[in-house]
């Protein structure tokens, strides 16, 4: 991080004006991404002295850039966007600068434009780091030296899924576990719990770690296994990890059904409006902005984690037992 960036605010100088905005939602996949919406729906509030213009673009990627062409189309004061994908952006991008409409990208990063003014999120590869040093320093502590892992993907060619896996797949390589398979469980409960069910045929009695990149993909691997009668937790067989720590995820850690859950924060609709009222004032923003994201497990058995995260610096992370 540290680049900065200058950029015009739109038409809405003048104090006192209503302040248009879009958003361009990625779907309503998951608990996370509620949260989401709701966060970005309150900081844009009427009340607050703008007046949002939200689409839901249901995960279709053509349908996001449809919509952020309407929001160049209606003139709006400022784009947000939370890019399904990570690729296929710069020529959009291009017309919203072309037509001085600044954009700010929340949550998911976009890979080939740096046509944004702004980006609030999470680093995806720290957090499948994290899971990666998570299971190595658990299985070590357990005396498990064997580790046969199905991966339950996030929808494929988001940045979220891109991150994740390649964090996680670096310790796996490292330390010669098994990735049995990995799929696309599309972030959302019954994805997961299809993949499971076809993982609990093709693999019965091969595999001791399930990693389900966020939580509605592990209430339905939890459903599947349950069905399959394949225990899992920390009175089971095999190890569940998640993603996200939303509400009922951190109850499922509570209740030992998930061993540890990955945080992404999704409240990012306040670290918006704030750029956008620097940029209102002609401030300089910061180019990128970084969530704190703690780590939550089950079992009280290792105090901290040193790993290497992706900027290479090596970071001490404190777990925090939900009890
Ligand atoms: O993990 C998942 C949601 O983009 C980080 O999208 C977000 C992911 C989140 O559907 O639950």
């Amino acid at each position: 991080g540290g680049e900065a960036t200058e950029a015009e605010g739109g038409d809405a100088a003048a104090s006192g004006d209503v302040i248009t905005v879009g958003f361009a939602q990625v779907g309503h996949e998951s608990d996370w991404r509620t949260a989401s919406t709701k966060s970005v729906q309150d900081a844009f509030s009427a009340a607050n002295g703008y007046d949002l213009q939200f689409v839901d673009c249901d995960n279709d990627s053509k349908a996001q850039i449809d919509a952020v062409r309407q929001f160049v189309q209606n003139d709006v004061d400022y784009i947000v966007i939370d890019p399904i994908v990570s690729t296929g952006w710069d020529t959009v991008l291009t017309e919203c600068e072309d037509a001085g409409i600044p954009v700010i990208v929340i949550d998911r990063t976009i890979e080939d434009s740096d046509k944004y003014v702004s980006w609030v999120g999470s680093e995806f590869m720290n957090e499948g780091l994290a899971s990666g040093a998570w299971l190595k320093a658990y299985a070590e502590a357990k005396g498990i030296d064997d580790l046969n892992v199905l991966v339950i993907e996030g929808s494929n060619g988001s940045s979220a899924q891109i991150g994740r896996t390649d964090g996680f797949k670096k310790y796996a390589d490292e330390e010669g576990w098994t990735i049995l398979d990995s799929q696309d469980g599309n972030f959302t409960q019954e994805g997961g719990q299809q993949v499971m069910e076809s993982y609990c045929k093709s693999y019965a009695g091969k595999f001791n770690v399930v990693v389900c990149q966020n939580d509605n993909e592990a209430f339905g691997a939890m459903d599947a296994m349950k069905a399959a009668g394949v225990s899992y937790g920390v009175d089971g067989d095999v190890i569940l990890i998640s993603f996200d720590a939303c509400k009922a995820g951190l109850e499922y850690v509570q209740s030992g059904d998930i061993n540890a859950d990955f945080m992404c924060y999704p409240l990012q609709g306040s670290y918006c409006a704030d750029i956008i009222k620097a940029l209102q004032n002609g401030e300089t923003v910061a180019k990128e902005t970084f969530m704190t994201e703690p780590w939550y497990v089950a079992e009280d058995i290792l105090p901290s984690i040193t790993y290497t995260n992706n900027a290479g610096e090596e970071v001490t992370e404190d777990l925090i037992v939900v009890t």
